[in-house]
């Protein structure tokens, strides 16, 4: 009992201080956030670390995407794409990760040669344990699902947009909050994604034309035998109402993944986000990174359980792709959710 006391009046403390911390001019709020079961039991609980994770800021995560967006489509070849990798790498930075830039030619389905960047940014470099983050951060150059202006590129706010700024408000609070993972972070922004062939292509079918960034860095990795303990890929993780199935690939090459962010989802109360049914398989990022890097890799991708033949919403690859789309609870449930994922990993390989 005596013990509980003190253990009662050391967390006054530490929540009086940190929230002293967390009210400093700029700094979004930052509460503590427990994953707790409650005890009914006579017997006192046996007293264990209590797991404290930061608070996800869908405002900034909104802002990081917005500011994307303003760049303009971050599409290959670009002035727009060329600034935006600037932004990425600015942003990764200044927030004290350790930046490595991939540039690399990539062949389009049409014989286009993209200009590529692949971002990679390291947070406790030192550690052996690391899970890596990754999103695409290029958009679409054609709205080929749309039914007017289909040459033209998309915001992507949505595709490419949304993981990247749920990603770098990760990285923000991360190395902001005074409370450190045990486990070191790589974040890998993916170019290259979205140059896959349009809807109304004629010309001869070519396997493996999207996910280029992903493909190349599979087979040249940032450092000689770079590995990770398992992956998380984002990908339209934004938009109001989605849905997050538990997906076929990520199932097949990283179920107890999978269980681990739904469960944590589910005891979150984000269980209509996340929901506990299947979705068939997605050829996406993390395919080629469980399948040449070997890294078992899940993707938190949006699914459209309404229409059988398409597993995307009707959003996706039109004009509609655009802020008016985002919304702050997707966001959040995402964010906050990888975020619970991150600080539950334990310091040690096993
Ligand atoms: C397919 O259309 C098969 N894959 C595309 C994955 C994707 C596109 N993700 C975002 N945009
Ligand atoms: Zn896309």
């Amino acid at each position: 009992m005596k013990f509980l006391v003190t253990l009662q009046i050391f967390l006054l403390h530490y929540i009086l201080l940190f929230t002293l911390l967390s009210c400093r001019e700029n700094q979004p709020k930052r509460e503590e956030n427990t994953l707790s079961e409650s005890n009914t039991s006579s017997t006192p609980p046996t007293p264990r670390p209590i797991l404290s994770v930061p608070n996800f800021n869908a405002d900034s995560a909104y802002y990081f995407i917005e500011a994307q967006v303003r760049i303009g489509k971050r599409v290959p070849n670009t002035e727009a794409h060329r600034k935006c990798s600037i932004f990425l790498v600015q942003t990764l930075q200044s927030l004290g990760w350790q930046v490595t830039m991939q540039d690399f030619d990539a062949t389009a389905y049409d014989g286009t040669v993209l200009k590529s960047k692949n971002i990679i940014a390291a947070f406790q470099p030192e550690r052996k344990k690391r899970i890596l983050l990754a999103a695409h951060w290029d958009t679409r150059p054609f709205a080929d699902k749309d039914t007017k202006d289909k040459n033209l590129p998309i915001d992507g706010a949505n595709d490419g947009g949304s993981g990247v700024g749920v990603l770098l408000e990760i990285a923000r609070i991360i190395s902001q909050s005074t409370q450190k993972p045990a486990v070191g972070i790589d974040i890998i922004f993916f170019d290259s994604e979205d140059y896959g062939q349009p809807e109304d292509f004629k010309g001869e079918y070519k396997p493996d034309m999207w996910c280029l960034g992903s493909q190349y860095w599979a087979k040249n990795k940032h450092k000689e035998n770079y590995s990770a303990y398992y992956g998380i890929l984002l990908d339209m993780v934004g938009a109001k109402g989605a849905k997050f199935y538990r997906e076929g690939l990520s199932k097949k090459y990283a179920p107890s993944i999978v269980e681990k962010v739904w469960n944590t989802a589910r005891q979150l109360g984000y269980t209509h986000f996340f929901v506990p049914n299947d979705s068939p398989e997605i050829t996406d990022d993390h395919k080629y990174i469980n399948e040449i890097a070997k890294i078992p890799m899940i993707n938190i991708v949006e699914y459209n359980p309404n229409t059988k033949d398409s597993y995307f919403a009707d959003y996706h690859h039109t004009h509609n792709d655009n802020m008016q789309l985002i919304d702050k609870q997707t966001l959040k449930a995402v964010g906050q959710t990888v975020l619970h994922v991150l600080y539950q990993e334990g310091e040690h390989l096993q």
